[in-house]
């Protein structure tokens, strides 16, 4: 009975792991993010799909979008670097970043190519309920006025890079990870973030 009930709360908590949010990057080759707003459970992975062009996705701050979010707080952050579309579509393949979304804490995010931040390339999961200053429209309109920073550093930091078999449609679907067990890494503590690259199968 208690054995039972055990192994119920670990197959509930590994299913609650595996669940994945799809962002779209760069879909019909537009500069954005789709969605743009996601709400995701701790626990929860978001795979971003390189659909097209050259893109990265990169935390920043709320108040200085378009610069890494280490230039201007003591968290590390994540940042995909630029992942190979063309290469990847060469063999039927688009290529992934996935995280771990580890709590609450809002995280904001913009593409560091060109000027594909100020054009409002930018999104926000887990965008904070109580505070009306804090929104992802006010996001964009400071990032309209910033200047894209690139991070320095190893590209691919804090999370996994792979691939996905088919695109899936941006939105509210969940499904399965395929890469999230393969790399996880520690994210700062206020950040909660463990990520993965990877490739999927174009069909
Ligand atoms: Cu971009």
């Amino acid at each position: 009975m208690q054995l039972s009930t055990l192994v119920l709360a670990a197959l509930s908590s590994l299913a609650s792991a595996q669940r994945t949010w799809v962002v779209s990057v760069a879909q019909n080759a537009s500069l954005t993010f789709s969605p743009d707003r996601l709400t995701v459970q701790p626990g929860e992975m978001v795979q971003f799909q390189f659909l097209a062009g050259n893109h990265t996705v990169t935390q920043s701050t709320f108040d200085k979008p378009c610069q890494p979010i280490a230039m201007n707080s003591n968290v590390t952050g994540f940042h995909s670097g630029f992942l190979p579309v063309a290469a990847s579509a060469a063999m039927g393949m688009v290529p992934t970043y996935t995280i771990q979304i580890n709590n609450t804490n809002p995280l904001w995010l913009y593409c560091a190519q060109g000027r594909h931040c100020e054009q409002g390339m930018v999104m926000v999961i887990n965008e904070p309920a109580n505070n009306p200053n804090r929104t992802l429209e006010n996001y964009r309109s400071l990032a309209a006025q910033a200047q894209t920073v690139l991070p320095g550093g190893t590209p691919g930091s804090g999370g996994t890079t792979g691939t996905t078999n088919s695109p899936t449609q941006s939105g509210d679907a969940a499904t399965p990870s395929q890469t999230a067990a393969a790399g996880m890494l520690t994210a700062p503590a206020t950040l909660v973030v463990l990520a993965a690259a990877g490739f999927a199968m174009l069909l």
